[in-house]
């Protein structure tokens, strides 16, 4: 049975799982929850994530939501490609920085996320100038961190391509839209230019405008 992931494709947390199962290689159909329609906070929805949030992974009659939880979901069906080792110590490496993902990376990115590209998208009005501040004080804390493991590795956890990648490395789908405050962050820029570059990367852009005709 065909995996599905229920995705608003402009969002990068939906970017994130798209990106994880085209790259390694799992056939998804893609659900549009639309969001202009409030698709997500429909009875239906509510039912496989009672957050009346996406994404949502369904695979046959088992439920996932949570973005980084679903890439772990998806990194176990080809082991081969070692996203996610089975080592506990590489492994937890990886979940470590899947973890700060979910408490400090996303909810900073999501500050700009909201106040220069979603408040735009669905006619919400005007950028708050405090909450840009607020992001611009959490920024300044955790870009030094995610930075400074960018100048001396490759990718987040090492040298090689991982799921701490993929978690925190998706926000990069909006960086331009969000204006995430990144010009003095020379790690973070050359290793999303990277990313970028991953044909895994460019075939989900790709793909995300036709996921949206749904509508
Ligand atoms: N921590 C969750 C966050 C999911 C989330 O907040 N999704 C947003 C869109 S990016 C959403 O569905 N929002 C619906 C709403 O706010 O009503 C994850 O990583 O999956």
């Amino acid at each position: 049975m065909t995996i599905k992931l229920h995705v608003f494709p402009l969002s990068p947390r939906a970017f994130k799982v798209m990106w994880a199962a085209n790259h390694l290689g799992i056939v998804f159909e893609p659900v549009l929850v639309d969001f202009s329609k409030g698709a997500h906070r429909t009875p239906e929805f509510a039912g496989r994530n009672p957050n009346m949030r996406m994404p949502v992974l369904e695979d046959g009659g088992y439920v996932l939501w949570e973005s980084n939880a679903i890439l772990q979901y998806l990194a176990a069906q080809k082991p081969a490609a070692e996203l996610l080792p089975e080592d506990i110590k590489a492994r937890l490496q990886i979940v470590k920085w899947q973890f700060w993902d979910s408490a400090h990376w996303d909810p900073a990115c999501a500050i700009f996320a909201f106040e220069n590209y979603v408040k735009q998208l669905f006619q919400r009005g005007e950028p708050d100038a405090r909450e840009i501040a607020r992001g611009e004080e959490m920024f300044a804390r955790l870009a030094p961190v995610l930075d400074g493991e960018l100048q001396r590795h490759r990718y987040v956890a090492g040298e090689s391509l991982t799921l701490a990648d993929f978690s925190l490395g998706a926000m990069n789908f909006i960086a331009e839209q969000a204006k995430f405050p990144l010009e003095s962050y020379r790690g973070i820029q050359r290793w999303a230019a990277d990313l970028k570059s991953l044909p895994s990367w460019q075939k989900t852009a790709a793909e995300a405008p036709a996921i949206l005709q749904q509508r």
